[in-house]
């Protein structure tokens, strides 16, 4: 109703502070008890709130899920995220996102979960999707590319992902070759692409993101908390998951289509403005070994180019990159 959309409007512009009974009562044009019926009604759609004498109210808590239902309302995408697998707790959405796949669901179709018990990093690390806090979602693809095509989707994940973030938070994220995003120095998001192709045929590509949302500092174990970052850690707010999941298939779709239509070169130039690493000494660890150099930016395919101390450029396809100080 027009009423409980100013009221949240209200709290909106509050930026998570308090905001006072007389303040509401003029915004909605009623009386200070009716303010408190309308309160009272946030309350049972699972808004946490806090009432404090002479301050006023304040939401502590939005209601947060992420099922069917609350991603569809107010998805603006023409074809993502309009089939909807939701699951509260599973091994790990790219495993059912893979059977899916091998179903023959159509492009678009996405995979989440409320916690993950094995989700999945690169090469067999472990990906900690602790429960109702973070996003967990696989979305499946079926691009008509070529095999060697397929790491450019990594790049244009990590694009469409900072753009949601900046627009949602207001903070900047900052990519690091191919698929870390961080906020001041720290992991905020991690991406996984996995392919089933045959021959130079791709039969889908499947997605995975892992985005930090609303845990605190506790949530993470020992061994990622010097690492790992959330938004509500750099931001000291409170994210509604769903509203993200829909801006980041917004922007995903965008970029996607213009990917189909113009290739990887557009999507290079948005890439770029959000990467680190380029023109510093990194170490990258690759499956055959490792290269030291200057990391001195991404060709037209989206292959990382290093220059090594005797002057030689290699093309980095995979690998983990480490910043030397
Ligand atoms: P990665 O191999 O680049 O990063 C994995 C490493 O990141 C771990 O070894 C650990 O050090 C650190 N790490 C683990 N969990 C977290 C976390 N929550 N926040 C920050 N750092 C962490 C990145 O792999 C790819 C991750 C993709 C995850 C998605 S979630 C949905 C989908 N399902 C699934 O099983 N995986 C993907």
């Amino acid at each position: 109703s027009e009423i409980r959309r100013k009221l949240l409007e209200a709290f909106r512009d509050a930026k998570g502070g308090y905001v006072s009974g007389q303040k509401i009562s003029e915004l909605l044009g009623c009386s200070r008890t009716a303010v408190w019926k309308h309160i009272e009604e946030l309350r049972k759609e699972g808004y946490e709130l806090e009432a404090i004498r002479k301050k006023g109210y304040r939401i502590v808590k939005m209601p947060d899920k992420i099922s069917d239902n609350e991603i569809r309302l107010g998805l603006e995408t023409n074809r993502l995220g309009h089939d909807i697998y939701y699951y509260d707790q599973v091994d790990s959405t790219q495993t059912i996102a893979q059977e899916l796949a091998n179903k023959g669901v159509k492009e678009g179709t996405i995979v989440v979960a409320d916690e993950q018990t094995g989700g999945r990093g690169r090469m067999a690390r472990t990906w900690y999707s602790p429960k109702e806090t973070g996003i967990w979602m696989s979305l499946i693809l079926r691009p008509n590319i070529p095999i060697q095509h397929t790491p450019q989707l990594t790049l244009l994940t990590a694009v469409a992902i900072v753009q949601a973030i900046e627009e949602i938070s207001g903070l900047s994220p900052v990519i690091k070759w191919p698929n870390d995003i961080l906020i001041n120095g720290k992991k905020v998001v991690g991406i996984l692409t996995e392919l089933q192709a045959e021959a130079d045929r791709v039969h889908a590509v499947i997605i995975g993101m892992g985005i930090n949302v609303n845990q605190n500092q506790d949530h993470f174990p020992d061994h990622i908390k010097e690492i790992a970052t959330s938004l509500y850690i750099e931001k000291g707010k409170y994210f509604t998951r769903a509203e993200i999941i829909q801006k980041i298939l917004l922007s995903f779709e965008r970029l996607y289509d213009q990917f189909l239509k113009d290739g990887f070169k557009p999507i290079k130039l948005l890439w770029e403005s959000y990467a680190i690493s380029l023109k510093q000494m990194i170490t990258a660890r690759t499956l055959s070994g490792t290269i030291r150099g200057k990391a001195i930016g991404i060709n037209d395919e989206g292959v990382l180019l290093v220059q090594t101390e005797e002057g030689e450029v290699k093309h980095i396809y995979s690998a983990d990159i480490e910043i030397s100080k």
